[in-house]
């Protein structure tokens, strides 16, 4: 996008008013309602730094954390590098119940046993592979809410503190077809893998 474009775009807001607009695709998020009744709204994708490609996470650890397709995820990030490049967004990460409801497709109590249904299917996320593939890379394996990737690809860190922090959704490597629900609790907060990453989300 040239120059000119990309100031008369700024002034006529259709794009934030950024460092370089270049980078600064608006990121995908759906909203929906908590059992509570508060509204909040999570990642379409999972989280991926500014500079990430298809074929690259990119290298920018100051980067927000962006919600796009076709990016690889951001990984090896420990769960307060996840909370501060979601903060650094205006967002959050997702509590448990939130990221859990995003996935089951109901709020609160019940809703789907996996992402994509209550069936197990295996060939839906990426799950049981070698590798971390592009956010949206299994358009099969989408919530009802349309999040994507939310069963396989990277773990996600959920929770916005040391309590409440864990990691949720399988990976790549997973060979169980993960339920929303399920958690992994062995991860310390600080270790840094290339199968767990985040997604973040925000009140409205
Ligand atoms: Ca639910
Ligand atoms: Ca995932």
């Amino acid at each position: 996008m040239g120059r000119a474009l990309t100031f008369a775009l700024c002034l006529g807001g259709l794009l934030g008013c950024e460092e370089d607009p270049e980078l600064e695709l608006p990121d995908k998020e759906v909203c929906l309602n908590r059992s509570d009744g508060v509204r909040y709204c999570i990642d379409v994708y999972e989280a991926s730094r500014r500079d990430a490609s298809a074929t690259s996470a990119g290298a920018d650890q100051a980067s927000k954390a962006k919600s796009l397709e076709t990016r690889l995820p951001w990984t090896e990030v420990s769960w307060s590098e996840a909370k501060a490049a979601c903060e650094r967004r205006g967002r959050r990460l997702c509590e448990a119940d939130e990221w859990v409801d995003a996935c089951d497709g109901t709020a609160g109590a019940g809703g789907r046993t996996y992402a994509y249904g209550d069936t197990v299917d295996a060939t839906r996320c990426n799950t049981g592979g070698v590798e971390v593939e592009p956010g949206g890379a299994f358009p099969g394996c989408e919530t009802l809410i349309k999040t994507l990737d939310q069963s396989g690809n990277v773990w996600e860190w959920t929770g916005n503190n040391e309590a409440a922090a864990e990691a949720r959704g399988g990976s790549f490597r997973s060979t169980q077809a993960h339920r929303c629900a399920d958690t992994l609790t062995s991860v310390p907060l600080t270790n840094k893998t290339v199968e767990v990453g985040f997604r973040c989300c925000f009140n409205p």
